[in-house]
């Protein structure tokens, strides 16, 4: 994540019942601007604040198709890969696979509240990156689980709505 000198600025983050999180998000006509540079890197900065691994535009009241996936080791996903955080731009899933896995998931929009929620194994991506560069690439595991999680936050869909029904 290429940071300029500029400081980073945490946002205040919806929760479940503001209207911009039951939106379609609006794809970024500049990825290159400066206010979308400045967005992402607040955005960074917000998800490190909260522990998240992930997070969508919406949920800093930004209605525009951007998403971070920031996996990394953490008490529900102890063998989560480390990586490096990824910003994506107009992300489009081209393909994922009809295997799903169940986990457990939780919201920063979502307060107190986990789920388990069935997700596709394995995704294939196009996004651009935050130089603006057209990038396809394969994802699976945790990381295809936050993308899934992130890009229905760009759809005005909250895990939620897709968590399985408690197995009676
Ligand atoms: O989008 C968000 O609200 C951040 C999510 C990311 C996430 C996606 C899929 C599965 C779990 C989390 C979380 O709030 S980040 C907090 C967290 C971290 C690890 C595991 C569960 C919850
Ligand atoms: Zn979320």
């Amino acid at each position: 994540m290429m940071s300029t000198l500029h400081e980073a600025q945490i946002l205040s983050i919806a929760q479940q019942g503001e209207p911009v999180l039951a939106q379609l998000a609006q794809a970024v006509s500049n990825p290159l601007e400066s206010e979308v540079q400045t967005l992402i890197r607040n955005m960074h900065a917000t998800m490190l604040a909260a522990n998240g691994v992930g997070i969508a535009a919406p949920q800093v009241f930004q209605s525009l198709r951007i998403i971070i996936v920031a996996s990394r080791p953490n008490p529900r996903y102890p063998d989560a890969p480390l990586m490096e955080p990824i910003a994506m731009i107009n992300p489009e899933i081209l393909w994922q696979s009809t295997e799903t896995c169940l986990g457990e998931e939780g919201c920063l929009s979502v307060e107190n509240t986990r789920a388990q929620v069935a997700r596709a194994e394995h995704l294939k991506m196009r996004y651009l990156n935050q130089q603006g560069e057209k990038i396809e690439a394969d994802y699976s595991g945790f990381v295809a689980r936050i993308i899934q999680h992130e890009v229905d936050h760009l759809n005005g869909v909250l895990f939620v709505e897709r968590a399985e029904l408690a197995q009676d």
